[in-house]
C-alpha cells in the first residue's frame, strides 16, 4: 500500500477566520503532499512495503527515520483534517466529556493543559489527547511523532509546527491553540476515535 493525500473534508476557506485558505492550500497541497512523496520513495525496498500505514510507523520508529518522520506525519495529518470542522469546539459528547471530568480533571482543565501542552512543545511537534492504558492523557511529542510509538491510541492532536499557524497567527501559538481548542475541534470524530479505543 503506498501513501495518497486524502481531499481536506471541507472547503479551503471553511476554517476561516481560525485557519485561512492560504494556510490549508499551502499544509494540505505542500507540506501534506510532501510527506506523502518522500514517504513512499523512502518505503520502496523496505520491509514495510505492503503494511499499513500504523504498522509503518510503529515498525520504523527507531530503525528509520527518515521514512519514519515522513509516514508519522502522514498518519497525524491524515487524522488532522478530521479533528477540525467548520463551526468546531463547542459541546462534547456525553461519554467522552464524562472520560474527560473523571480523567483530566473537567473540561475547562483538559482545555488549558492541552493547549500549555502545545504551547510547551519546544520547536516543531504536536500535543495530544490519547487513550494509555484505558485512560485518557494530554502529551506533547517532537517533530512527526505521535502517540502510537508510546503505546498509546491518539485520539486528538493538534500541529504546532510553525508551518500550521504562522500565516494567520504568526508567532502568536498560544492564540492558535486556543482557536484550535474553541472553534475548530470536531468533536464527534474525536468521540468515535475514543469509542474505537476503549
Ligand atoms: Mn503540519
Amino acid at each position: 500500500m503506498s501513501f495518497t493525500l486524502p481531499e481536506l473534508p471541507y472547503a479551503y476557506d471553511a476554517l476561516a477566520p481560525f485557519m485561512s485558505r492560504e494556510t490549508l492550500e499551502y499544509h494540505h497541497d505542500k507540506h501534506h503532499q510532501a510527506y506523502v512523496t518522500n514517504g513512499n520513495n523512502l518505503l520502496k525496498g523496505t520491509e514495510w512495503e505492503g503494511k499499513s500505514l500504523e504498522e509503518i510507523v510503529k515498525g520504523s520508529y527507531g530503525k528509520n527515520a527518515g521514512l519514519f518522520n515522513n509516514a508519522g506525519q502522514h498518519y497525524n495529518h491524515i487524522h488532522f483534517w478530521k479533528w477540525m470542522k467548520p463551526n468546531g469546539g463547542g459541546a462534547i459528547p456525553g461519554e467522552l466529556e464524562k472520560k474527560i471530568v473523571e480523567d483530566l480533571g473537567s473540561v475547562e482543565k483538559f482545555k488549558e493543559d492541552f493547549a500549555q501542552a502545545g504551547v510547551t512543545q519546544f520547536g516543531s511537534g504536536w500535543a495530544w489527547l490519547a487513550v494509555k492504558d484505558g485512560k485518557l492523557v494530554i502529551t506533547k511529542t517532537p517533530n512527526g511523532e505521535n502517540p502510537l510509538v508510546h503505546g498509546a491510541t491518539p485520539i486528538l492532536g493538534v500541529d504546532v509546527w510553525e508551518h500550521s499557524y504562522y500565516i494567520d497567527y504568526r508567532n502568536r501559538r498560544p492564540d492558535y491553540l486556543k482557536a484550535f481548542v474553541d472553534s475548530l475541534v470536531n468533536w464527534e470524530y474525536v468521540a468515535e476515535l475514543y469509542s474505537k479505543a476503549v
